[in-house]
């Protein structure tokens, strides 16, 4: 034991104060360049348009380059009397509501989320945009792809934290489609970033938080999924298998969220599950109930992925800089994109919902956080 740390015991040992220490274990080597994106580096989808955050980024190669695929959440300039914010009318056009800021109806505490009345609306709408990067840090908008925008009526609210799984017959995307009347997860299909096809709500309300196994097992497709069931149950890591990816069955519990840890009140899968001689190692995003988001890592079987063979006990990174603490919504970490080298994973993510940043993990090194 350091020296400091035995002091800092023995003085509180000496009060008499009851303090539960909180070891942080973050194996993260956050890139030194982060933020690698912020809101002004990218162009507003429609004039009068502020972008208010960049968050949560699908992650893929092509093209010898590095891609992310980012959520991109923008609401109007904002008048000093009033809160407005874009959805998705039934002619698929932007329409801008707006409340007065001092309406006694209007609930504003949370800054994602407008109350009014009753109804629940977002503060700012999400579309996915492409950026790309030869160095894996710099990023730019590359000409000739058009941004990916919600459409028709179960994505009036946007489409949010996409995932992106690369397999041999080309890319595949599951987002979060989002709605007044539910949250779902939503599926397309591409091989040229150009051309997209929309295969529809694959994972019914209240759903989430999808990612897909990059390759078969015995024959069939398998995705991690975040169904939520607010009375009995509640925010906990399911699997499923299909034979086609559309049509999904056979759902199983795999990972429950776990009384005054990290990951108290909700957990979700981040990108696709990363084959190791060791089984599947899948980094996931854990909250508690004040909404404080670090990532852990769970170990699944290969053969029999429903399987959990280890878990983290601590996080492998937790929101602890600047940039990561302060921001849009402080305190969160949300990754849903990777790169895998050997035993180096890249992830990027979301830092404050307002950033986009980078870090390495050494997949050795999580192996030696978890817990069996
Ligand atoms: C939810 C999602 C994410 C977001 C976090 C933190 O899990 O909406 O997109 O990053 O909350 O706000």
């Amino acid at each position: 034991m350091k020296l400091v740390e035995w002091v800092t015991d023995i003085f509180i040992q000496i009060l008499g104060v009851t303090i539960i220490k909180h070891k942080v274990m973050d194996i993260a080597k956050r890139f030194k360049e982060n933020p690698l994106l912020f809101p002004s580096d990218i162009k507003p989808s429609i004039p009068g348009m502020e972008i208010k955050c960049l968050l949560n980024p699908g992650v893929f190669r092509y093209n010898k380059k590095t891609w992310l695929l980012l959520r991109v959440a923008e609401r109007p300039v904002q008048k000093k009397e009033s809160i407005s914010f874009p959805v998705y009318n039934k002619k698929n056009k932007i329409e801008i509501l707006t409340f007065k800021k001092h309406d006694p109806y209007l609930n504003t505490t949370d800054p994602r989320i407008i109350i009014y009345k009753g109804n629940s609306y977002l503060t700012t709408l999400s579309h996915l945009t492409l950026v790309c990067s030869d160095d894996g840090i710099n990023f730019h908008e590359p000409a000739g792809y058009a941004p990916i925008l919600g459409e028709g009526s179960q994505e009036t609210f946007g489409i949010e934290d996409c995932r992106v799984a690369t397999m041999k017959d080309g890319y595949h995307l599951t987002y979060t489609k989002v709605s007044p009347n539910a949250v779902g997860v939503g599926y397309m299909q591409t091989t040229d970033w150009k051309t997209f096809i929309r295969k529809g709500m694959i994972f019914p309300p209240h759903n989430k938080d999808c990612a897909l196994f990059d390759e078969k097992i015995n024959n069939k497709y398998y995705a991690l999924h975040r169904p939520s069931s607010p009375e009995l149950g509640g925010n906990y890591i399911w699997i499923a298998e299909s034979p086609d990816r559309i049509h999904w069955g056979n759902h199983r519990l795999i990972a429950k969220t776990r009384k005054n840890m990290w990951d108290s009140a909700r957990i979700g899968a981040g990108a696709s599950p990363i084959k190791t001689e060791k089984g599947w190692l899948e980094i996931y995003h854990g909250a508690t109930e004040k909404n404080r988001y670090c990532l852990g890592a769970l170990l699944l079987e290969l053969k029999h992925p429903e399987k959990v063979i280890a878990r983290s006990r601590e996080p492998i990174m937790e929101p602890t800089t600047d940039y990561e603490t302060k921001g849009f919504f402080g305190d969160v970490i949300f990754s849903n994109g990777q790169l895998v080298d050997k035993d180096k994973i890249t992830i990027y993510y979301g830092a404050s919902d307002e950033v986009i940043c980078g870090a390495e993990f050494s997949i050795n090194k999580i192996f030696k956080t978890l817990e069996y």
